[in-house]
């Protein structure tokens, strides 16, 4: 389960690591099917895409199905995770980002970081990503696209910009890199993007800047996203946090189960 001394320096000095097919077919099916469940569950965590009815994201759903309370605790995710960053860790945000096939929307250039800095006062950026393929990820659904080595240069921008796109979350156009600033990034750091078959694993830095294209493929793009936060960073808002479905509560640190999620039942926390 541990990341090779390379898989590490890779992680740290690309800002992202991938994990090629570390699901199997059987278990991302599961995951799908979870997914499908959850997305039915009415309330504030499902956000639409603009103008649409189609989902674009839903959060916390590691907190309504217990096969992705599993998954943010199965030692092939956990171990690499507290490896990287420290024993001590607990899921600080859950999301599935559902792009769908013909009219997903874009997820604008930007580094998670500043997000979470500004929106809940969270200290340091002490997380690590994982984002798990639940669909074939190739050129024509809207990858991922990072900018590697972009996560050692601190934060590019400061502030949120005046106006919101949602509510229910920070959507990363409100606080999207500038178009110099994205030339600039790219001039000097290329861009990539991990494609792979669904069950495939990508860790990446809270720092790195990354963004993906519309979806105009008849092909879904569902990317689980799960951030660890360590123990010892918890958010400190100015004034009041935001809603539970954004920022999880529950910061008792995760102890890995003793098998894969698909072997151990593990019941949801609330
Ligand atoms: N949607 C997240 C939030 O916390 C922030 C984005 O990719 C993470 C920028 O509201
Ligand atoms: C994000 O960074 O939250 C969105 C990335 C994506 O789903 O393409
Ligand atoms: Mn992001």
């Amino acid at each position: 389960m541990r990341l090779t001394q390379q898989q590490a320096a890779e992680y740290h000095e690309r800002g992202f690591l991938m994990l090629e097919s570390l699901l199997d077919a059987q278990e991302v099916e599961t995951l799908r099917a979870a997914f499908e469940r959850d997305a039915k569950v009415p309330g504030p965590q499902v956000v639409t895409e603009d103008g649409g009815t189609e989902v674009r994201a839903v959060y916390s759903s590691h907190q309504r199905q217990q096969e992705y309370a599993g998954l943010v605790r199965d030692p092939r995710i956990l171990a690499p995770v507290r490896q990287l960053l420290c024993d001590d860790v607990y899921v600080y945000q859950f999301k599935i980002n559902a792009k769908p096939p013909f009219g997903g929307d874009k997820w604008a250039w930007h580094q998670d970081f500043l997000a979470w800095r500004i929106a809940d006062g969270l200290p340091a950026p002490r997380q690590v990503n994982i984002g798990v393929f639940l669909d074939d990820v190739t050129e024509f659904n809207g990858p991922v696209i990072f900018l590697p080595g972009s996560h050692r240069r601190g934060l590019v921008r400061e502030g949120r910009s005046a106006s919101a796109r949602s509510e229910q979350h920070l959507d990363p156009d409100d606080i999207s890199l500038s178009p110099g600033q994205l030339a600039e990034y790219v001039d000097r750091h290329g861009m990539t993007s991990p494609k792979g078959p669904a069950g495939s694993v990508v860790l990446f830095s809270p720092e790195i800047v990354h963004g993906s294209s519309p979806n105009m493929s008849p092909f879904a793009r569902r990317l689980l996203i799960a951030t660890y936060n360590d123990t010892a960073n918890l958010p400190r808002p100015e004034g009041e946090p935001r809603p539970e479905y954004v920022v999880c509560r529950d910061t008792a640190p995760l102890r890995p189960l003793a098998a894969p999620f698909s072997q151990v039942p593990c019941a949801v926390a609330s």
